[in-house]
């Protein structure tokens, strides 16, 4: 439960909604720091990096396309915690499925809903974290 880092994004439905300010307001009420913070239109080797996992998966393509469709704001955020901790703030991958209290939950919308457009991202482990800290913030 050491002091850990974990890389969020603000999803490009996120941006465009104005909840750049209400996400980071979770993240920073809840006591974690924020280390770094840049708004970007990720190119398309950044999110073949990013998503390298989901390569060959369905919805891999409408994923991308989607995540570039405008900016994104990235984040590095640290804290005791911060990964799965930042992943319980943001609740079920499915904002139709998240629990109330969770990002998802509490401001996705569920009409014309795609999976894809779940607000934020956050690294599901220490491993993965710093992997996507380097791609997204080279030499932070
Ligand atoms: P998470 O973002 O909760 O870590 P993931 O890593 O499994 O989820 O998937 C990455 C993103 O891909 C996710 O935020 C939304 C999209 N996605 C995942 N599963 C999907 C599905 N079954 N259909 C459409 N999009 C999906
Ligand atoms: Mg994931």
């Amino acid at each position: 439960n050491s002091t850990e880092r974990t890389l969020v994004l603000v999803k490009p439905d996120g941006v465009r909604r104005g909840l750049v300010g209400e996400v980071l307001r979770r993240i920073e009420t809840k006591g974690y720091t924020l280390a770094a913070v840049q708004l970007l239109t990720a190119s398309d080797d950044l999110l073949a990096a990013h998503y390298a996992e989901h390569e060959g998966k369905p919805f891999y393509g409408p994923l991308v396309e989607f995540m570039k469709s405008g900016p994104v704001v990235a984040v590095v955020a640290e804290g005791q915690g911060v990964i799965p901790g930042f992943r319980s703030l943001a609740g079920a991958t499915d904002p139709t499925a998240a629990a109330p209290g969770t990002i998802r939950g509490d401001l996705g919308r569920d009409w014309g809903l795609k999976v894809q457009q779940n607000l934020v991202h956050g690294s599901d482990s220490v491993e993965s974290a710093e992997r996507e800290i380097g791609l997204w913030f080279p030499g932070l």
